[in-house]
This record gives structure tokens, sequence and C-alpha cells, in this order.
């Protein structure tokens, strides 16, 4: 059901005051059983080693090596990548309401928006795991003054968590998104902390909900290999003509096989433009160096 303008002014508030905003009812009803289906199929691959393209137990942030995979699988990457085959992932990528959201979050229309990352967070089945304390997009290492100053950059993006399955695996600090770490935050951030922090907030979902956070929250993982897991989990962008901030972002996740003209004709109408974006973007950055967010 399309949000109300009223309503939307009061998602876009929360968000900017928390740092994070959560709303019901994401997922159709038409695909909400296609979508756990497809989510359980890429999984097994994921699992099984018929898809590389995984987030692999043991490490925060990509990239990930084959080598270590049998530590086990926390996430499946790369939904939308027609090798995977199950095209219910760009279809509910490009529905109206995920759309309309986060076009107002970005504050931006959906004629400006960009295709970008759509992934899987699944619970590891070989033993339990935990991120440490972090922001996406600024080092553990960073100084006050340079944490400062990443904070005040316009990041051009939305990032969603939606849950299939009730999901508690997400804690953050509200409204941290917006100052320094203390000296807590920061240690447990350089050392790979995870436990209790002052203010921190589980950000639980029930199955359908969706969390709208800013990367840049300080948060963390914990995952419960016996607690089923299948969490959407991917972005929009919307940067201006010219502005190439997302490659840090995006670029490191291999988004190669939206290039492919074969891609656009099986996603919907509505990722077009989007796509086009993303594309003209790729095509700009070619044999640039990939650079990433963070070092570890
Ligand atoms: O598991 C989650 O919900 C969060 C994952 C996360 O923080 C990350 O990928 O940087
Ligand atoms: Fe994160």
């Amino acid at each position: 059901m399309p949000f109300t303008p009223s309503q939307l002014d009061e998602i876009v508030n929360k968000y900017k005051t928390d740092g994070y905003v959560i709303i019901d009812g994401l997922i159709p009803d038409n695909l909400y059983e296609p979508l756990c289906v497809a989510a359980d199929n890429v999984t097994a691959k994921a699992q099984q080693g018929e898809w590389d393209d995984i987030r692999i137990v043991g490490k925060q942030f990509p990239p990930w090596s084959q080598e270590d995979r049998k530590a086990g699988v926390w996430g499946v990457q790369s939904l939308m990548n027609p090798e995977l085959d199950e095209s219910v992932f760009a279809e509910w990528y490009g529905s109206d309401d995920l759309l309309d959201v986060s076009a107002a979050l970005m504050g931006v229309t959906r004629n400006d928006m960009q295709f970008e990352l759509f992934n899987l967070l699944v619970n590891p089945t070989e033993r339990d795991y935990a991120l440490s304390w972090h922001r996406d997009d600024v080092k553990a290492t960073a100084t006050a003054e340079e944490e400062t100053e990443a904070l005040k950059i316009k990041h051009h993006t939305i990032q969603w968590n939606v849950a299939l399955y009730d999901d508690e695996c997400l804690t953050a600090v509200p409204r941290s998104h917006n100052r320094v770490r203390t000296s807590e935050e920061r240690k447990a951030n350089l050392e790979g902390g995870w436990g209790d922090m002052p203010g921190m907030q589980t950000l639980s979902l029930k199955k359908g909900q969706g969390v709208f956070y800013n990367n840049n929250i300080l948060h963390v993982g914990k995952y419960n290999l016996a607690v089923k897991r299948r969490t959407l989990h991917g972005c929009y962008g919307s940067p201006p003509a010219g502005d190439t901030s997302r490659a840090r972002n995006l670029l490191q996740h291999g988004l190669g096989y939206t290039a492919d003209p074969g891609f656009k004709a099986g996603v919907p109408q509505s990722l077009w433009p989007m796509l086009d974006r993303l594309n003209a973007f790729q095509h700009d950055m070619e044999g640039k160096p990939i650079e990433y967010s963070q070092d570890d």
C-alpha cells in the first residue's frame, strides 16, 4: 500500500534523529513465499559450494577468501545475478513501497535513484559468529577529527535489512550516526569487541519488517547458528551527477554482471533508469583501482 506524505515525513524524521527507522509491511503478500523459497535455494547453493559470492564466517568486510569457506557462511551476495536464476529478488528490489520509502529517506525522487547492492544475511551453520562494533564507512582507526569529517559527508545512499523471519541479529547505538565514538565504543571498534554498549538497542524485526539505517550508525551483528536467519539486505544510491564517492562502498562487491545487456531485459522496468545510472557510473570507473571502506 502506498505511503502517505505524512507517513513518509514521520519515517524520515525518525531516521534522521535516531539513525534508523523500522517499517512494517514492505513485502507484498504475493512475494513473501517466493522470496522465502528463493532465499533457501541460494543459501543452500552458498553452503554447498555452488555459489562463491558469499560472506565467510570469521571476516567482517570484503574481500572474502574462498580458502576460509569451511568456517561457514553468514551472507549470500549478488542475489540478482542471473546465474542464481531467482528473478523474484529483482521483482521485489523494484517494488513500489521499497523504492518510495528509500527515495524519501535519501531526500530524492525515484528518478534520481541508482541500482546498487542486494544480498542475503543468513545464520551460520558451523558456529556462532559476531562482527565487532563498527561503522560501515569510517575506519576503526579514524581519529576524532577524521571521524567528525567522515560523518559530515552526505553518503547518497540508503541501506536496509528486511526480515523474512523474525530477526534479532542487529544491534545499534541509536543517535550515534552523527557524533564521534565514546572511548568505550572506539576501543570495541578497534579491538573486535561485540559486547554490551551503553545505550545500545537490538533492532528486532518481526517477519516482513524492515530497518532502514544510516550505515555509519555504530552497530554490530551477532549470529546464532540455531536461529534461522534469511534477511534481505541491500541499498540504493542517489549520487549527484559526477559524484564517484559511492565507488568505495559499491565496486568492491562486484556489480559487473549488471552491465550485461541481457540483465536489463530480465529485471522490472521500474529498475531500468536506476540500472542505466549504475552502468554509466561503472563505465566511468573502469580501470580505476578499487578502494575498500575498511582494511580488515
Ligand atoms: O548482520 C547485520 O544485520 C549487519 C551486517 C553488517 O553490519 C555489515 O555487513 O556491515
Ligand atoms: Fe555494518
